[in-house]
């Protein structure tokens, strides 16, 4: 705790608005030279023993001399299954990318890296627990200290409890699904801000993935319960349960498969809000995206067997919704890396013939006055405010 304060010190929080420049300027001594990578103990960079890779985000030099465009690096958060583990097996692939793997069960994810065939030194896995904010912490601290840039920040994890009718809730006592899919998120991605800020990479993305579900002007949205976060009083209460509301809409019955809705419209309007505001001062491309229904990955596991059973052949053969794993892993490393999704501010979808389109978000997950107050709060719940 004590190296982590020392470490982090205040300063490492972004203004309210503005003024990042000013925060990387006071940061900078956190930054270690690219070349000198230091494996931290709670992370393992996969070896290659035979042709050892170069060091990841490096710059090389071709024979004449020439700078090529070095290795981006790319953090995904929950890498170990479903969307996440396809996306880091897509980009780890093209060799153009090194994956850090941001896992809260690390033998799963090495488990799960290689069961994938990635190639050894293709990605580094280190641990995040986004059910605590200590964890966030401690995570950018090891990715600091492990000397790589930061090129693309892919805030993938997620938690489904779709039968729940009563809350769990994180190490920092906030509702589960919108503690781990929003406010684990949140920190993450304001502590990284400034270490895309400062990468030389041409085009350096930040992307939260969103979902049909939470926007009710689509059919699926529109399946109970239905998302909405009414004017937020649960969340400003705190999310805790006892004395409040664990719903952000402040109701009083909890019930899990809107909590997981409304954590997508947070994260959707998070995106936006993040364009917002540091999209013009920093050229970091800020994108969402709903990958298509995923109907096979851990996300239901939690569903009763019969829904498990029958949802991916009611996807596949009725709403035709369904993609494969591999096909939405390719979607999301589109997201990371194709040259023609610099836009900034989009929440991407892709039509029958997988090809990508700018889609419409409904009036509440596109309302930025609601965005506005969801980072207020959000701030302040996750201490940096
Ligand atoms: C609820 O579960 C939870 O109770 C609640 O707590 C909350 O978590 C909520 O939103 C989350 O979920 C509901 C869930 C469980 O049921 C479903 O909604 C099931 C969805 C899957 C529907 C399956 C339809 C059957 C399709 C057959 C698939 C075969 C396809 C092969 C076709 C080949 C053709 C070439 O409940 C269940 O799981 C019970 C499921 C009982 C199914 C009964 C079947 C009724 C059939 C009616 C079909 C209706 C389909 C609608 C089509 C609309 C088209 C736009
Ligand atoms: P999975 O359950 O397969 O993957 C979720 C990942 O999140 C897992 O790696 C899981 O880790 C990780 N995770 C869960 N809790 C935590 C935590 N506390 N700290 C760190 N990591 C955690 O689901 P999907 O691949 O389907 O979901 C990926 C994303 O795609 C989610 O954001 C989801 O909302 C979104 N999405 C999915 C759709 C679908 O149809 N499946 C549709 C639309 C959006 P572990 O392996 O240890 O459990
Ligand atoms: Mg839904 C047009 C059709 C469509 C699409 C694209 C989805 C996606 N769903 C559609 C339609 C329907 N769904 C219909 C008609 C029903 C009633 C039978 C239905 C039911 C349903 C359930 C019970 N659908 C679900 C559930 C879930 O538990 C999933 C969920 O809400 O997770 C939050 C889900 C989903 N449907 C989708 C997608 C993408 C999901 C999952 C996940 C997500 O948003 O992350």
């Amino acid at each position: 705790m004590a190296l982590q304060a020392a470490l982090l010190p205040s300063t490492l929080s972004v203004p309210k608005k503005g003024n990042l420049a000013a925060v990387v300027k006071d940061t900078a001594f956190l930054s270690v030279p690219h070349k000198k990578l230091q494996v931290p103990s709670l992370s393992v960079r996969a070896q290659v023993a035979a042709a050892p890779v170069a060091t990841p985000g490096a710059s090389t030099l071709t024979k004449e001399g020439k700078k090529t465009l070095r290795q981006g690096v790319v953090v995904i958060t929950g890498a170990s299954s479903g969307l996440g583990l396809a996306a880091a097996k897509a980009l780890a692939e093209t060799g153009k990318w090194h994956v850090v793997m941001a896992c809260r069960d690390f033998l799963k994810a090495a488990k799960a890296a290689k069961g994938a065939g990635m190639a050894e030194g293709s990605y580094t896995i280190m641990h995040l627990d986004l059910a605590s904010l200590d964890s966030v912490r401690q995570f950018v601290d090891n990715f600091h200290r492990a000397g790589m840039p930061l090129d693309s920040l892919v805030c993938n994890a997620a938690i489904y409890r779709p039968t729940a009718r009563t809350p769990t809730f994180t190490a920092d006592g906030y509702e589960m699904s919108v503690g781990v899919n929003h406010l684990g998120h949140f920190l993450l991605a304001r502590l990284l801000l400034h270490d895309l800020d400062k990468s030389d990479y041409p085009s350096r993305r930040l992307i939260i993935l969103g979902s049909i579900t939470g926007n009710t002007n689509t059919l699926a949205g529109n399946i109970p319960p239905k998302a909405g976060l009414g004017d937020l009083r649960g969340l400003a209460g705190g999310l805790r349960g006892q004395n409040g509301s664990a719903m952000i809409d402040g109701s009083e019955s909890f019930d899990g498969a809107k909590a997981y809705k409304d954590s997508k419209i947070c994260n959707m309007l998070t995106m936006q809000e993040l364009h917002r505001r540091y999209h013009e001062e920093t050229g970091i491309t800020f994108a969402s995206l709903y990958p298509g229904c995923i109907a096979t990955t851990g996300l239901f596991r939690e569903h009763i067997p019969l829904f498990r059973l029958l949802f991916p052949p009611f996807q596949k053969f009725i709403t035709k919704g369904f993609v494969s794993e591999a096909e939405s892993g390719k979607r999301l490393a589109q997201v990371v890396s194709d040259p023609s999704l610099t836009k900034s501010g989009v929440y991407w979808s892709w039509n029958k013939d997988s090809a990508s389109f700018e889609n419409q978000l409904s009036k509440e997950a596109s309302d930025p006055e609601k965005a506005r107050k969801l980072w207020e709060l959000s701030e302040k719940l996750v201490g940096l405010a």
